[in-house]
């Protein structure tokens, strides 16, 4: 698990070759850190955003990612992933385990070297906080993943404090 490392901060500061989305399944925009990515990446990412495939409006289905260039942002990539809506998925589990293991698919296919995770689900879409922490790691933390270097931006003390410690749980 030492490809995996912790911060307290804001992931549009990440310095990683591609920065993860909390997003939802329009993938045009919304509020949390969706919000703060595309207000950091300007009006270049919500153009390449509109060009990515949609079936009924809907670009990427929970669970799944999709990978687009930056805009203005430090990173190579933003990879988009929607994780469950706790209250509303059926199998939430599975659906955050497939949002972290697609994007981290996504970002090993396009030679990514490092990639930055936000908490996903774990605001408006209401995951237990520290039952997402475990989920997050572990598929973080599997084998065939120890190649890229992960790298978490949790905002809030207590979320960064609990994140910590389910980390050291795992070790
Ligand atoms: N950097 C790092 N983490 C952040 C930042 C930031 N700049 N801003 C917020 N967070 P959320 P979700 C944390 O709600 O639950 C959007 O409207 C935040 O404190 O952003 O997956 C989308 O468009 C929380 O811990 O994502 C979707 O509609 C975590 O990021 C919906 O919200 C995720 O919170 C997705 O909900």
């Amino acid at each position: 698990m030492n490809h995996i490392a912790i911060v307290e901060g804001d992931i549009t500061r990440a310095d990683v070759d591609a920065i993860v989305n909390a997003a939802n399944p329009k993938m045009l925009g919304g509020g949390g850190v969706d919000g703060a990515i595309h207000r950091a990446a300007g009006p270049k990412l919500l153009e390449v955003c509109r060009k990515v495939k949609a079936v009924n409006g809907v670009r990427c289905p929970y669970g799944e990612a999709r990978i687009t260039t930056a805009g203005e942002l430090p990173s190579q990539y933003v990879i988009h992933a929607v994780g469950p809506i706790y209250r509303q998925a059926n199998n939430p589990k599975e659906l955050l385990e497939s949002a972290y293991c697609n994007s981290l698919i996504l970002a090993k296919e396009n030679g990514c070297r490092s990639i930055a995770f936000p908490a996903i689900s774990c605001g408006a879409y209401g995951y237990p906080l520290e039952d997402a922490a475990h989920i997050a790691l572990s598929v973080c933390g599997r084998l065939e993943f120890s190649g890229i270097q992960v790298v978490f931006y949790l905002f809030g003390q207590k979320m960064y404090e609990l994140w910590c410690h389910v980390l050291q749980e795992k070790l």
